[in-house]
């Protein structure tokens, strides 16, 4: 069973006796690519710290995911970051020596910055009982495409809202959307450079034996991290056939996500409405 930790960006999946609490998108070391630019503020560590741990006292967790984006800078580690890190996963360790990160597009070079009981999974996901988690930058492994409900991050969703004065406000928020997995099944195999010569969902069967979901719920993580920017899923002016593309990432533009039903609730657990609703007050 999966809960949204409310009202933190967090998400709690328990499991018998295991307490697995998962977290995305810290970005750590931001502040420190914006002052290269000639941005200064403060490090958002020791807040983004203070945040873990009053969830782990909150939660009980018994493990930590953190669903991928640890830190910020691409490919190449950033001084500041030598120090962030180490600290980071050293503090939490203490009270949650159970570890794991699914890496994203910004955690190259991040392993020589955990500690050594800290496991680092495949970046393709992982599966949790019927609970598959990958960050959303690439394409998720085929085991995925079985699993009941989908964890993923990336987008750092956010919706806007104008009012009459012109003024826009935005709001980080969850969505909940229905998935298709039976489409994601050609593209993922053809990604894989597997021919196609067959039914993609029985191909899949017969390769991976993995049973194929037509409709499994996906959830998109809101960023740990609340000082990041984000993208606004209720953007208007989108031709209806382009509208996948309000998000990033292969598995929500290829058509498999009711995009325009997809449910939005802000950290609090509000439910704001559908994105179809949302859009025409962006
Ligand atoms: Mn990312």
């Amino acid at each position: 069973m999966i809960t949204p930790a409310s009202p933190f960006p967090a998400l709690l999946l328990r499991r018998g006796s295991e307490r697995v609490l998962v977290v995305a998108d810290l970005h750590i070391g931001w502040e420190v690519s914006l002052a290269e630019r000639g941005v200064h503020v403060p490090s958002q560590t020791p807040k983004m710290l203070d945040k873990m741990l009053q969830l782990i006292k909150l939660c009980r967790p018994t493990s930590l995911i953190f669903l991928g984006d640890v830190k910020h800078a691409i490919a190449k580690v950033v001084m500041g970051e030598w120090r962030d890190i180490p600290d980071f996963f050293e503090t939490i360790g203490k009270k949650v020596p159970n570890i794991q990160v699914i890496p994203g597009n910004h955690d190259g070079n991040l392993e020589p910055l955990l500690p050594k009981t800290v496991e680092i999974l495949p970046s393709k996901g992982a599966v949790l009982g019927d609970v598959g988690f990958f960050h959303g930058h690439a394409w998720p492994a085929p085991e995925l495409l079985g699993c009941r409900n989908l964890v993923t991050a990336h987008v750092h969703p956010m919706v806007a809202f104008r009012d009459p004065m012109g003024f826009r406000i935005t709001r980080q928020v969850w969505v909940k959307a229905t998935c298709n997995c039976a489409k994601l099944a050609g593209p993922l195999l053809k990604h894989m450079r597997i021919k196609v010569d067959n039914d993609p969902v029985t191909l899949l069967k017969k390769r991976f034996g993995v049973k194929v979901k037509p409709s499994s719920e996906l959830l998109i993580m809101p960023s740990f991290n609340d000082f990041l920017g984000g993208q606004t899923i209720n953007k208007r002016a989108l031709r209806k056939n382009v509208r996948s593309r309000a998000f990033i990432g292969p598995v929500l533009r290829c058509g498999s996500i009711d995009v325009d039903n997809a449910e939005t609730y802000l950290l609090d657990g509000t439910f704001v409405g559908t994105i179809e609703q949302l859009r025409k007050l962006s």
